[in-house]
């Protein structure tokens, strides 16, 4: 998992377009940048740093299963990652969550991945135009198109905006995760996760902790992930049942995060 990863950061450091955007902290960018995994033979989680996989899978799992829009809700599972974005009702508006919920995409996907795995239209956007202004950002990992070959599940996440220090960490090991829950409740085994990236980059503030990570190398031996064989039922997982066994990591690193 590291190898692709550092790979992309390296070409970003060295080659990487140096410009403003948005949040007043310039980047090092570059467009177009994809990585895949087998998940069948493969966890992908770096080990080149310490990635907090619990805290990845809750906020996944307060989009996916919760469908919920509240940051006081992330706050209590001692998780702030979503602080800086909070609204004063204390929500992030009408995005991520929110979104699925909107329009059940869950469900609907759980039911054609169950009735109709030949399905080319089994999508998950949470780009929906008219409720895109009344979220505190754009989700930046927007959609997953999902596909079934022979008994393998496969997925591809698409993010238009990627934060390379600190939300694609987190997003190669949570949507891996969704992607082995969803095989699991519709008796599918997983299959490949392709992760393409329209803008990777890295903001200036972020480079002497990339450069340090760069120069570790990555752990000997990659974790394991373990799901609770008995959940049958998507909405039944909880955070207990989606262990991470044996994660040898470098340590932290510490980053900032633009707003
Ligand atoms: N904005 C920016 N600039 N980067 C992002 O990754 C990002 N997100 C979400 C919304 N806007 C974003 C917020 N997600 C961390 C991780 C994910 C975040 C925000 C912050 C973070 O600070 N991670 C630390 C430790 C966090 C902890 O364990 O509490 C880390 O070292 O990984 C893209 O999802």
């Amino acid at each position: 998992a590291d190898r692709q990863y550092l790979e992309i950061v390296k070409d970003i450091l060295d080659n990487g377009w140096y410009d403003q955007n948005r949040t007043g902290i310039k980047t090092y960018k570059l467009p177009h940048k994809v990585m895949q995994f087998d998940l069948a033979k493969e966890f992908p989680i770096l080990t080149s740093k310490f990635v907090g996989f619990k805290t990845a899978v809750k906020e996944m799992l307060w989009i996916y299963r919760d469908q919920s829009n509240s940051v006081l809700k992330l706050q209590e599972e001692n998780v702030h990652i979503w602080d800086e974005w909070m609204k004063e009702d204390g929500t992030i508006g009408t995005s991520y969550g929110w979104v699925v919920k909107e329009y059940r995409q869950i469900d609907k996907l759980i039911e054609q991945l169950k009735t109709n795995p030949q399905d080319r239209r089994m999508i998950m956007s949470l780009w929906q135009i008219p409720h895109l202004e009344g979220g505190s950002l754009y989700p930046c990992a927007f959609m997953t198109m999902w596909d079934v070959t022979g008994d393998r599940l496969n997925c591809m996440l698409v993010q238009r905006s990627a934060d390379m220090p600190l939300g694609v960490p987190f997003n190669m090991a949570q949507y891996a995760v969704l992607v082995h829950l969803i095989a699991q409740v519709t008796g599918l085994k997983p299959g490949l996760f392709t992760h393409v990236i329209n803008n990777a980059h890295v903001y200036e503030n972020q480079i002497p902790g990339m450069k340090e990570q760069l120069s570790r190398g990555e752990a000997p031996e990659p974790p394991k992930l373990w799901i609770n064989p008995e959940i049958k039922d998507f909405y039944d997982f909880t955070i207990d049942d989606i262990k991470l066994v044996d994660y040898k990591h470098l340590g932290k690193i510490e980053m900032e995060v633009a707003v």
